[in-house]
């Protein structure tokens, strides 16, 4: 087994986070394998080969990049360009050909390290927009074997799609794989569309695709998490802990919980406006109900990341400005990260899980805050109609973000609903998450890829 991301584990320490623990767990109910991806340090000089450590069965292969690369690869085309047109944000999308240039050195460098390690019985899995040019650089190094893609972020509409520069290289480049992997039906309907209308494919009777000169599989597999371990945590020492420190500070008041990383396609400043816009409407709320907004800055070397921190301090302040009182700041905006046994406890006490992103791959957060409620008394989803999670929960109160009322009051109706039907709509979505489970979709990922030798090419 054979596992590229650009980011991996950290050899040697605890595996954290549902991703991680996926494809740790993947890689040693094989008997073992390579994770490889970037060791998270940039060097000024050129670089070349990996840095190897063992753990268990497992080979971490860990390459640098040089600063240059990090600035063209990383910040650049992955999160300048990628990033926000497969998030619907051309308007924040940056096309500079020497980034993409970057990029595709990056790819061609990793893929042809990738395609050293492997022997003729191996399996290859690639995951995400960091590296959707590997699976070709992997086949012209000579790769004949099964290999799988996996992107974690919504694949847009063509129209959107289209506006990359590079579409048609970058469309080329995934027709490669055997088998790509996408989190909904959406985004492989989208992918396909693509295909059949600029790509000119033929849909085979059998379910595959051929275009680009490959033939390959498409198909949705939405990621999911370990419910036990979450619910575990919301239960243990420390979650408990965190939930009665908030406890004690918000006193009776309905808590609002809302935990992102700081993205603009987290739909922060809407949520933030929405939670407003709900104390303006219903004045009883006022002092009633407190709004907790984790969000750790993430890269904050991207500017229109930057602006994002400038508008929420701005939001936040003008809120509680507004409506604070004496005894109750309405919105607690915190920006740093929490470690998982303290997100859990605060998901269990929460009245409300604010999940609200203007487009996302899936959010596992929306799954997690089902996964710690305490079943006789459990929380209410708001979720974003364009999560990938939204095909699925569908206890959720659903809401489209960008409608700044319908969402005030979806926060009222959460806050307000009755005890059966908060357990009638969790109860539906609490088996959906466990069963759709992380395991689930390693396992049929893999079943489905491991089956591509068998058919004839
Ligand atoms: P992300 O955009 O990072 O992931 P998401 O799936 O919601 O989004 O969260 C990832 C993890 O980070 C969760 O396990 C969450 O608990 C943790 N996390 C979030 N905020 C945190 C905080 N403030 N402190 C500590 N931990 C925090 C990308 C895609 C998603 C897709 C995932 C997995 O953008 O759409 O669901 O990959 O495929």
């Amino acid at each position: 087994m054979i596992i590229a991301s650009n980011r991996t584990a950290s050899p040697g320490e605890p595996k954290v986070g549902g991703l991680a623990v996926a494809i740790w767990e993947a890689l040693r109910e094989r008997g073992g394998g390579v994770w490889f991806g970037w060791s998270g340090e940039t060097l000024e000089r050129e670089t070349r080969g990996v840095r190897l450590f063992a753990e268990d069965n497992v080979d971490f292969a860990l390459a640098d990049l040089t600063e240059a690369e990090y600035e063209g690869y990383y910040l650049g085309y992955a999160n300048r360009a990628l990033w926000p047109v497969f998030h619907y944000r051309v308007d924040l999308a940056h096309f500079d050909d020497h980034e993409f240039a970057m990029y595709e050195e990056v790819n061609r460098r990793f893929g042809r390290l990738l395609a050293q390690f492997t022997r003729t019985d191996d399996t290859v899995w690639i995951h995400d927009y960091h590296f959707l040019l590997m699976g070709q650089e992997m086949r012209q190094s000579g790769w004949e074997g099964p290999m799988g893609f996996f992107l974690h972020i919504p694949f847009p509409a063509p129209e959107i799609f289209t506006s990359l520069p590079q579409h048609n290289r970058i469309a080329r480049a995934l027709c490669a794989f055997d088998l790509i992997g996408f989190q909904t039906d959406r985004d492989r309907a989208n992918f396909e569309r693509y295909l059949r209308e600029i790509g000119r494919a033929t849909f085979l009777d059998d379910g595959r695709i051929r275009a680009f000169d490959h033939v390959f599989r498409t198909k949705a597999y939405p990621i999911g998490i370990d419910a036990d371990e979450i619910l575990g945590l919301a239960e243990g020492e420390e979650g408990t802990a965190a939930a009665s420190r908030l406890g004690r500070i918000i006193d009776q008041r309905a808590l609002v919980l809302g935990v992102d990383r700081m993205d603009y396609s987290k739909g922060l400043p809407n949520r933030m406006e929405a939670f407003g816009r709900m104390l303006d409407d219903h004045e009883h709320t006022r002092g009633r109900v407190s709004f907790l907004q984790i969000a750790p800055p993430s890269r904050s070397d991207v500017d229109a990341y930057q602006d994002l921190r400038a508008e929420l301090d701005q939001l936040s302040g003008r809120i509680n400005g507004d409506y604070g009182d004496l005894d109750w700041v309405p919105i607690r905006y915190l920006a740093r990260g929490y470690p998982r046994e303290m997100l859990a406890g605060l998901y269990r006490l929460s009245r409300v899980g604010l999940v609200t992103p203007l487009y996302d791959g899936m959010n596992l957060v929306a799954k997690e805050f089902v996964a710690a409620q305490n079943p006789e008394d459990p929380g209410v989803l708001v979720l974003s109609e364009f999560a990938g999670a939204a095909e699925q929960l569908d206890g959720a109160i659903l809401v489209n973000p960008h409608d700044i009322s319908a969402t005030a009051d979806a926060i009222y109706q959460g806050i307000n609903m009755p005890l059966d039907e908060r357990i009638e709509r969790w109860k539906s979505m609490d088996s959906g998450v466990r069963d759709r489970s992380i395991a689930w979709w390693r396992k049929s990922f893999l079943e489905d890829l491991e089956k591509i030798p068998e058919e004839v090419k």
